[in-house]
């Protein structure tokens, strides 16, 4: 059977449930993922040579990593050839590409560090999201917008406000809203003697960095929580409850990464509370195993679950940025895995009888509701999705593999 004629019945069956996949799909086709530029590399950037520090690992010593902005680039296209549908590029400051003598400090970092990108997204006809890069740095170690030493925390400030400028560009070059997320990796190994203080710098250093006129059409700013990082698990500044507040006060983005949370927390339930709330949301999705480990995202039931209530409370509530990297595998994979498998979630939360649950649930009808979802779960989803590969232009899931492990053959392997 041929993917048209598998897609054909597919949509006949789906359609005596009630369900159009026609319309699922042009839905689908509509909702952008931010793809981090930082799976490709380990997070390590292009503007300084030392380690990941604040808290966040990769691990795994799989060979052929991006080590310059060639490399990173060609990489992103071959992910996004895997790719169905036009999605955005989320870029962090570290990954500024300098000329020769060119390099500045963080707090220096201006719009021309950037044109690169912006020409590589221009020619792609693609949006691009920012984030100041407040880790992996020498100033990084003792805090940085909540730090004790004002130095280091003006520092910081500065970089975030050079930041807000360069989104800004971003947003004016390629005439698309950027979002920008702020997170930091201020914390404590050990119990804190002081918790209010280091917060309440946080809070002065955010006041500082929005005081700063920008456009807010232009640059959705967020702010992202977590829970605990390594070498500094007794003590978060930028908790949930800190961040929360800050945003809704702020009229900023609450960030949501959904690794940042107790593991046995149900991360998607949060989504419907915090949209009563604010007109626009942003999400780190990525796949927490046992702590905020960062493991590709597979089609699994967190993911669906996201999936199902951005899907029901509105995808154009959501900036939806993908957040993993895994350094144990071929990292063209990680990345396309992660990307493809989070839209057959939204394309799995689409194709779902939606509406007809929510009548079901207000007439208190659990029995039918039970054996409809389970019916669900059998249905052909999966022969609608090569559907959508294929009408997209990219490869069904055995061959865009089959052409990842000869571009590691042909491309990486080549790699010094
Ligand atoms: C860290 C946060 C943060 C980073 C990226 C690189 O725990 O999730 O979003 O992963 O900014
Ligand atoms: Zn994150």
């Amino acid at each position: 059977m041929t993917v048209q004629e598998r897609y054909d019945e597919a949509k006949r069956r789906y359609a005596a449930l009630g369900v159009d996949t026609d319309a699922a799909l042009e839905r689908l086709k509509k909702i952008q993922l931010s793809m981090h530029c930082w799976q490709g590399d380990d997070v390590i950037g292009f503007d300084q040579k030392g380690p990941l520090t604040g808290g966040i690992q990769t691990t795994g010593n799989y060979p052929y990593k991006a080590t310059t902005p060639e490399q990173l680039m060609a990489d992103i296209d071959k992910v996004f050839s895997y790719v169905p549908g036009r999605h955005k590029l989320n870029l962090h400051a570290s990954y500024a590409i300098f000329g020769e003598n060119e390099w500045v400090d963080r707090d220096k970092l201006e719009p021309k560090h950037f044109q690169a990108w912006v020409d590589f997204a221009k020619k792609r006809g693609i949006g691009l999201d920012f984030n100041p890069t407040c880790f992996a740095h020498p100033k990084s170690d003792d805090g940085t917008l909540s730090a004790a030493d004002e130095s280091v925390r003006k520092f910081w400030i500065d970089h975030c406000i050079a930041c807000l400028k360069i989104s800004e560009y971003f947003a004016t070059e390629l005439g698309e809203p950027v979002m920008m997320n702020i997170w930091i990796p201020d914390g404590m190994k050990d119990v804190p003697m002081d918790r209010r203080s280091p917060r309440k710098r946080l809070k002065d250093s955010l006041d500082q960095i929005l005081a700063t006129p920008y456009d807010r059409s232009k640059v959705y700013v967020a702010v992202e929580s977590k829970v605990f990082g390594i070498g500094k698990e007794s003590y978060t500044v930028g908790s949930h409850e800190f961040y929360m507040n800050y945003a809704a006060r702020n009229d900023v983005m609450c960030l949501i990464d959904t690794g940042h949370f107790h593991p046995t927390e149900n991360v998607a339930d949060k989504l419907s509370s915090m949209l009563l709330f604010y007109d626009r949301m942003a999400l780190h999705v990525t796949r927490p195993v046992r702590w905020d480990s960062d493991h590709v995202v597979i089609f699994n039931d967190e993911a669906r679950e996201v999936a199902q209530e951005i899907v029901k409370n509105g995808p154009e509530h959501f900036c939806i940025g993908l957040d993993y990297f895994d350094a144990s595998i071929n990292r063209i994979s990680a990345w396309t895995n992660g990307m493809r498998n989070f839209i057959k979630a939204l394309l799995y939360a689409e194709l779902q009888p939606n509406e007809e649950y929510t009548k079901l649930q207000d007439a208190l009808n659990y029995t039918k509701i039970m054996s409809l979802s389970e019916q669900f779960k059998m249905m052909p989803y999966g022969d609608v999705w090569d559907y959508y590969c294929e009408k997209e232009g990219v490869l069904l899931e055995d061959a865009w593999f089959a052409d990842c492990e000869k571009y590691e053959k042909e491309v990486l392997s080549k790699r010094a």
